[in-house]
Protein backbone atom coordinates (compact mmCIF):
# COMPACT_ATOMS: atom_id res chain seq x y z
CA UNK A 1 0.00 0.00 0.00
CA UNK A 2 0.94 3.73 -0.58
CA UNK A 3 0.20 6.42 1.36
CA UNK A 4 -1.01 9.28 -0.58
CA UNK A 5 2.05 11.45 -1.08
CA UNK A 6 4.51 8.90 -1.59
CA UNK A 7 7.67 9.74 -3.24
CA UNK A 8 8.09 9.06 -7.15
CA UNK A 9 11.77 8.05 -7.39
CA UNK A 10 14.38 6.60 -9.38
CA UNK A 11 16.99 4.75 -7.61
CA UNK A 12 20.41 4.90 -10.32
CA UNK A 13 23.05 2.23 -8.49
CA UNK A 14 25.52 0.01 -8.98
CA UNK A 15 24.40 -3.28 -7.08
CA UNK A 16 26.56 -3.45 -4.93
CA UNK A 17 25.63 -5.11 -1.27
CA UNK A 18 24.01 -1.57 -0.03
CA UNK A 19 22.97 -0.85 -3.43
CA UNK A 20 20.83 -3.89 -2.87
CA UNK A 21 19.55 -3.25 0.50
CA UNK A 22 18.29 0.42 -1.18
CA UNK A 23 16.25 -1.28 -3.75
CA UNK A 24 14.92 -3.11 -0.93
CA UNK A 25 14.27 0.10 0.67
CA UNK A 26 12.95 1.53 -1.82
CA UNK A 27 10.52 -1.29 -2.90
CA UNK A 28 9.17 -1.98 0.64
CA UNK A 29 8.57 1.68 1.83
CA UNK A 30 5.10 2.75 1.46
CA UNK A 31 6.27 6.40 1.39
CA UNK A 32 7.89 5.79 -2.15
CA UNK A 33 6.90 4.95 -5.04
CA UNK A 34 9.62 3.39 -7.44
CA UNK A 35 9.46 4.50 -11.18
CA UNK A 36 12.28 2.21 -11.83
CA UNK A 37 16.00 0.94 -11.11
CA UNK A 38 18.68 2.25 -14.01
CA UNK A 39 21.96 0.75 -13.91
CA UNK A 40 25.77 2.34 -14.03
CA UNK A 41 29.33 0.69 -14.00
CA UNK A 42 30.83 0.88 -10.33
CA UNK A 43 30.96 -1.77 -7.88
CA UNK A 44 31.14 -3.98 -10.99
CA UNK A 45 31.27 -3.86 -14.85
CA UNK A 46 27.92 -2.73 -15.97
CA UNK A 47 27.00 -6.60 -17.17
CA UNK A 48 27.50 -7.37 -13.78
CA UNK A 49 25.87 -4.93 -11.35
CA UNK A 50 22.88 -5.38 -14.08
CA UNK A 51 22.36 -9.06 -13.51
CA UNK A 52 22.46 -8.79 -9.78
CA UNK A 53 19.71 -5.48 -9.99
CA UNK A 54 17.81 -8.13 -11.52
CA UNK A 55 18.36 -11.06 -9.36
CA UNK A 56 17.43 -8.45 -6.36
CA UNK A 57 14.51 -7.59 -7.75
CA UNK A 58 13.82 -11.58 -7.68
CA UNK A 59 14.71 -11.47 -4.37
CA UNK A 60 12.45 -8.61 -3.29
CA UNK A 61 9.37 -9.79 -5.56
CA UNK A 62 9.69 -6.76 -7.45
CA UNK A 63 7.69 -7.28 -10.85
CA UNK A 64 6.20 -4.85 -12.28
CA UNK A 65 9.32 -1.58 -11.91
CA UNK A 66 11.28 -1.44 -15.02
CA UNK A 67 15.08 -2.03 -14.88
CA UNK A 68 17.32 -0.33 -17.60
CA UNK A 69 20.96 -0.42 -18.22
CA UNK A 70 23.19 2.61 -17.89
CA UNK A 71 26.76 3.26 -18.66
CA UNK A 72 29.36 1.02 -19.28
CA UNK A 73 31.95 3.62 -18.64
CA UNK A 74 33.25 6.78 -17.16
CA UNK A 75 32.96 9.95 -19.35
CA UNK A 76 36.83 10.31 -19.60
CA UNK A 77 38.22 7.66 -17.44
CA UNK A 78 38.68 4.04 -17.66
CA UNK A 79 36.66 1.54 -15.62
CA UNK A 80 37.44 0.83 -11.87
CA UNK A 81 35.92 -1.75 -9.93
CA UNK A 82 35.04 -2.18 -5.89
CA UNK A 83 35.93 -5.47 -5.89
CA UNK A 84 37.89 -5.98 -3.17
CA UNK A 85 34.76 -4.61 -1.51
CA UNK A 86 32.22 -6.18 -3.28
CA UNK A 87 33.94 -8.99 -4.67
CA UNK A 88 33.65 -10.89 -8.25
CA UNK A 89 30.09 -10.36 -8.95
CA UNK A 90 29.50 -7.29 -7.56
CA UNK A 91 27.35 -8.81 -5.13
CA UNK A 92 29.28 -12.08 -3.48
CA UNK A 93 27.82 -13.91 -0.16
CA UNK A 94 24.24 -15.22 -1.42
CA UNK A 95 23.45 -16.95 -3.98
CA UNK A 96 21.83 -14.98 -6.43
CA UNK A 97 18.94 -16.41 -8.15
CA UNK A 98 18.20 -16.37 -11.93
CA UNK A 99 16.23 -13.20 -12.81
CA UNK A 100 12.66 -13.40 -13.70
CA UNK A 101 11.71 -9.69 -15.65
CA UNK A 102 13.65 -8.69 -18.52
CA UNK A 103 15.20 -5.45 -18.93
CA UNK A 104 13.61 -2.29 -20.23
CA UNK A 105 14.50 -1.76 -24.15
CA UNK A 106 15.53 1.72 -23.17
CA UNK A 107 19.69 2.84 -21.83
CA UNK A 108 19.35 4.19 -18.64
CA UNK A 109 19.89 7.76 -19.84
CA UNK A 110 16.74 7.69 -21.78
CA UNK A 111 14.70 5.94 -19.66
CA UNK A 112 15.48 8.77 -16.85
CA UNK A 113 14.49 10.83 -19.57
CA UNK A 114 11.55 9.87 -21.22
CA UNK A 115 9.97 9.73 -16.74
CA UNK A 116 10.97 12.74 -15.75
CA UNK A 117 9.32 14.63 -18.88
CA UNK A 118 6.33 11.99 -18.32
CA UNK A 119 5.34 13.22 -14.84
CA UNK A 120 4.12 16.05 -13.72
CA UNK A 121 7.05 18.94 -13.04
CA UNK A 122 8.36 18.74 -9.71
CA UNK A 123 7.39 15.27 -8.69
CA UNK A 124 10.20 12.84 -9.31
CA UNK A 125 13.53 12.32 -7.44
CA UNK A 126 16.74 11.38 -8.70
CA UNK A 127 18.67 8.64 -6.05
CA UNK A 128 22.04 8.02 -7.51
CA UNK A 129 23.88 5.39 -5.15
CA UNK A 130 26.48 4.95 -8.13
CA UNK A 131 28.76 6.71 -10.68
CA UNK A 132 26.96 10.14 -11.82
CA UNK A 133 27.68 9.04 -16.02
CA UNK A 134 24.03 8.48 -16.23
CA UNK A 135 22.90 11.76 -14.69
CA UNK A 136 25.23 13.88 -16.26
CA UNK A 137 24.59 12.16 -19.61
CA UNK A 138 20.74 12.57 -19.09
CA UNK A 139 21.42 16.17 -18.27
CA UNK A 140 23.26 16.91 -21.48
CA UNK A 141 20.96 15.08 -23.82
CA UNK A 142 18.29 16.44 -22.07
CA UNK A 143 18.26 19.67 -20.14
CA UNK A 144 15.54 20.27 -19.44
CA UNK A 145 15.35 18.20 -16.59
CA UNK A 146 17.04 20.09 -14.52
CA UNK A 147 14.06 22.38 -13.58
CA UNK A 148 11.74 19.33 -14.01
CA UNK A 149 13.32 17.38 -11.13
CA UNK A 150 11.89 17.42 -8.10
CA UNK A 151 15.73 16.95 -6.25
CA UNK A 152 18.50 14.93 -6.69
CA UNK A 153 19.45 12.95 -3.34
CA UNK A 154 23.27 11.58 -3.86
CA UNK A 155 24.91 8.99 -2.08
CA UNK A 156 28.24 10.06 -2.64
CA UNK A 157 31.46 12.54 -1.44
CA UNK A 158 31.55 13.69 1.93
CA UNK A 159 32.73 16.11 3.91
CA UNK A 160 36.57 16.20 3.98
CA UNK A 161 36.43 12.74 3.79
CA UNK A 162 37.21 9.77 1.23
CA UNK A 163 37.39 6.04 1.01
CA UNK A 164 39.37 5.77 -2.40
CA UNK A 165 41.60 7.98 -1.55
CA UNK A 166 42.65 10.18 1.27
CA UNK A 167 40.12 12.96 0.28
CA UNK A 168 37.72 11.26 -2.07
CA UNK A 169 34.83 8.82 -2.11
CA UNK A 170 34.09 6.14 -4.79
CA UNK A 171 30.99 7.36 -6.90
CA UNK A 172 32.75 10.46 -6.83
CA UNK A 173 36.61 10.12 -7.68
CA UNK A 174 35.64 6.89 -10.53
CA UNK A 175 33.92 9.31 -12.55
CA UNK A 176 34.52 12.79 -11.18
CA UNK A 177 33.54 14.30 -14.80
CA UNK A 178 29.84 13.09 -14.00
CA UNK A 179 29.99 14.24 -10.62
CA UNK A 180 31.19 17.83 -11.34
CA UNK A 181 28.02 17.87 -14.22
CA UNK A 182 25.75 16.79 -11.57
CA UNK A 183 26.45 18.94 -8.54
CA UNK A 184 26.87 22.33 -11.07
CA UNK A 185 23.68 21.35 -12.53
CA UNK A 186 20.25 23.63 -10.95
CA UNK A 187 18.32 21.08 -10.02
CA UNK A 188 18.41 21.31 -5.86
CA UNK A 189 20.78 19.08 -4.85
CA UNK A 190 21.46 16.89 -1.31
CA UNK A 191 24.70 15.30 -0.90
CA UNK A 192 24.72 12.02 2.02
CA UNK A 193 28.12 11.42 2.07
CA UNK A 194 30.46 8.91 3.74
CA UNK A 195 30.75 11.29 6.87
CA UNK A 196 26.67 10.40 7.19
CA UNK A 197 26.71 6.61 6.00
CA UNK A 198 29.62 5.93 8.31
CA UNK A 199 27.35 6.36 11.26
CA UNK A 200 24.78 3.79 9.70
CA UNK A 201 26.84 0.76 10.75
CA UNK A 202 25.46 -2.83 10.57
CA UNK A 203 26.03 -4.07 14.28
CA UNK A 204 25.32 -7.53 15.59
CA UNK A 205 21.88 -5.53 17.12
CA UNK A 206 20.91 -4.47 13.60
CA UNK A 207 21.65 -7.99 11.97
CA UNK A 208 19.72 -9.76 14.50
CA UNK A 209 16.43 -7.84 14.24
CA UNK A 210 17.07 -7.94 10.82
CA UNK A 211 17.65 -12.34 10.77
CA UNK A 212 14.31 -12.06 13.34
CA UNK A 213 12.30 -10.62 10.66
CA UNK A 214 12.27 -14.53 9.57
CA UNK A 215 12.03 -13.99 5.55
CA UNK A 216 14.08 -14.99 2.73
CA UNK A 217 14.83 -11.38 1.25
CA UNK A 218 15.65 -10.90 5.39
CA UNK A 219 17.88 -13.94 5.05
CA UNK A 220 19.32 -12.57 1.59
CA UNK A 221 20.31 -8.76 3.64
CA UNK A 222 21.81 -10.92 5.86
CA UNK A 223 24.00 -12.70 3.71
CA UNK A 224 24.66 -9.89 2.08
CA UNK A 225 25.63 -8.03 5.34
CA UNK A 226 28.07 -10.83 6.40
CA UNK A 227 29.84 -10.55 3.23
CA UNK A 228 30.65 -7.47 3.28
CA UNK A 229 31.72 -7.10 7.09
CA UNK A 230 34.34 -9.42 6.39
CA UNK A 231 35.52 -7.28 3.36
CA UNK A 232 34.91 -3.73 4.77
CA UNK A 233 36.70 -5.28 7.98
CA UNK A 234 40.25 -6.37 6.07
CA UNK A 235 40.21 -3.95 3.29
CA UNK A 236 38.93 -0.85 5.60
CA UNK A 237 39.61 -2.08 9.09
CA UNK A 238 36.15 -1.38 9.93
CA UNK A 239 34.26 -3.30 13.03
CA UNK A 240 31.47 -3.35 11.15
CA UNK A 241 30.27 -2.45 7.88
CA UNK A 242 28.88 1.30 6.58
CA UNK A 243 25.73 0.66 4.68
CA UNK A 244 25.93 3.34 2.41
CA UNK A 245 22.67 3.72 -0.39
CA UNK A 246 19.84 3.13 1.39
CA UNK A 247 20.23 6.35 3.22
CA UNK A 248 19.76 8.47 0.48
CA UNK A 249 16.05 6.39 -0.13
CA UNK A 250 16.00 6.97 4.00
CA UNK A 251 16.36 10.81 3.19
CA UNK A 252 13.38 10.55 0.75
CA UNK A 253 11.14 8.69 2.81
CA UNK A 254 11.82 11.04 6.00
CA UNK A 255 14.13 14.42 5.46
CA UNK A 256 13.94 14.97 9.09
CA UNK A 257 15.72 11.79 9.66
CA UNK A 258 19.19 13.79 9.09
CA UNK A 259 19.72 17.65 9.58
CA UNK A 260 20.78 19.33 6.48
CA UNK A 261 23.32 22.23 5.63
CA UNK A 262 22.65 24.63 2.62
CA UNK A 263 26.37 25.10 0.99
CA UNK A 264 28.45 25.68 -2.15
CA UNK A 265 29.34 22.02 -3.42
CA UNK A 266 31.95 21.29 -5.63
CA UNK A 267 33.71 18.74 -7.15
CA UNK A 268 38.00 18.91 -7.76
CA UNK A 269 38.73 17.70 -11.30
CA UNK A 270 42.59 19.10 -11.50
CA UNK A 271 44.04 18.05 -8.12
CA UNK A 272 46.85 15.14 -7.92
CA UNK A 273 45.73 14.51 -4.19
CA UNK A 274 42.61 15.62 -4.20
CA UNK A 275 41.04 14.35 -7.61
CA UNK A 276 37.34 14.01 -7.03
CA UNK A 277 37.13 15.35 -3.82
CA UNK A 278 33.59 16.88 -2.89
CA UNK A 279 34.08 20.42 -1.88
CA UNK A 280 32.15 22.11 0.56
CA UNK A 281 32.39 26.05 1.15
CA UNK A 282 31.63 26.91 5.18
CA UNK A 283 33.17 29.76 5.42
CA UNK A 284 30.12 32.13 5.08
CA UNK A 285 26.08 31.75 5.39
CA UNK A 286 25.11 30.16 1.64
CA UNK A 287 24.31 32.56 -0.84
CA UNK A 288 20.47 32.58 -1.72
CA UNK A 289 20.84 31.30 -5.42
CA UNK A 290 22.96 28.58 -3.66
CA UNK A 291 21.35 24.62 -4.72
CA UNK A 292 23.52 22.19 -3.20
CA UNK A 293 23.07 21.21 0.89
CA UNK A 294 24.57 18.72 2.36
CA UNK A 295 22.95 16.31 4.44
CA UNK A 296 24.64 15.05 8.29
CA UNK A 297 24.19 13.70 11.38
CA UNK A 298 21.48 10.68 10.33
CA UNK A 299 19.64 9.05 13.42
CA UNK A 300 21.00 5.96 13.13
CA UNK A 301 17.91 3.59 15.39
CA UNK A 302 15.61 5.48 12.70
CA UNK A 303 17.01 4.66 9.78
CA UNK A 304 17.50 0.66 10.62
CA UNK A 305 13.89 0.68 11.63
CA UNK A 306 12.99 2.01 8.47
CA UNK A 307 15.18 -1.31 6.92
CA UNK A 308 13.03 -3.92 9.17
CA UNK A 309 10.21 -2.32 8.70
CA UNK A 310 10.62 -2.45 4.77
CA UNK A 311 11.68 -6.29 5.10
CA UNK A 312 8.74 -6.62 7.16
CA UNK A 313 6.10 -4.99 4.69
CA UNK A 314 8.18 -7.31 1.90
CA UNK A 315 7.11 -10.57 3.69
CA UNK A 316 8.12 -13.49 1.54
CA UNK A 317 7.50 -13.11 -1.88
CA UNK A 318 6.80 -16.16 -4.12
CA UNK A 319 9.68 -17.00 -6.01
C1 LIG B 1 31.45 1.09 -0.93
C2 LIG B 1 31.43 1.41 -2.29
C3 LIG B 1 32.62 1.50 -2.97
C4 LIG B 1 33.82 1.31 -2.32
C5 LIG B 1 33.83 1.05 -0.95
N1 LIG B 1 35.00 0.93 -0.27
C6 LIG B 1 32.63 0.92 -0.27
C7 LIG B 1 30.17 1.79 -3.02
C8 LIG B 1 28.84 1.69 -2.30
O1 LIG B 1 27.90 0.97 -3.09
C9 LIG B 1 28.38 3.13 -2.12
O2 LIG B 1 27.46 3.55 -3.13
C10 LIG B 1 29.59 3.98 -2.29
N2 LIG B 1 30.32 3.23 -3.33
C11 LIG B 1 30.39 4.23 -1.02
O3 LIG B 1 31.63 4.75 -1.31
CA1 LIG C 1 26.56 2.06 -4.71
Amino acid sequence: MLFAMAEKIILDCDPGHDDAIAILLAHGSPHIELLGVTTVMGNQTIEKVTRNALAVARVAGITDVPFARGAHRPLVREVEVAESIHGESGLDGPVLPEPLIELDARHAVDFIIDTVMQNEPGTVTLVPTGALTNLALAVRKEPRIAQRVKQVVMMGGGVNVGNWSATAEFNIVIDPEAAHIVVNESWPLTMVGIDVTHDALATDDVAAAIAAVGTAPAAFVGELLEFFGTTYREAQGFEHPPVHDPCAVAFVIDPTIMETAKVPLNVELTGTLTLGMTVTDFRAPAPDDCTTQVARNIDVPKFWGMIVDALERIGDPKL
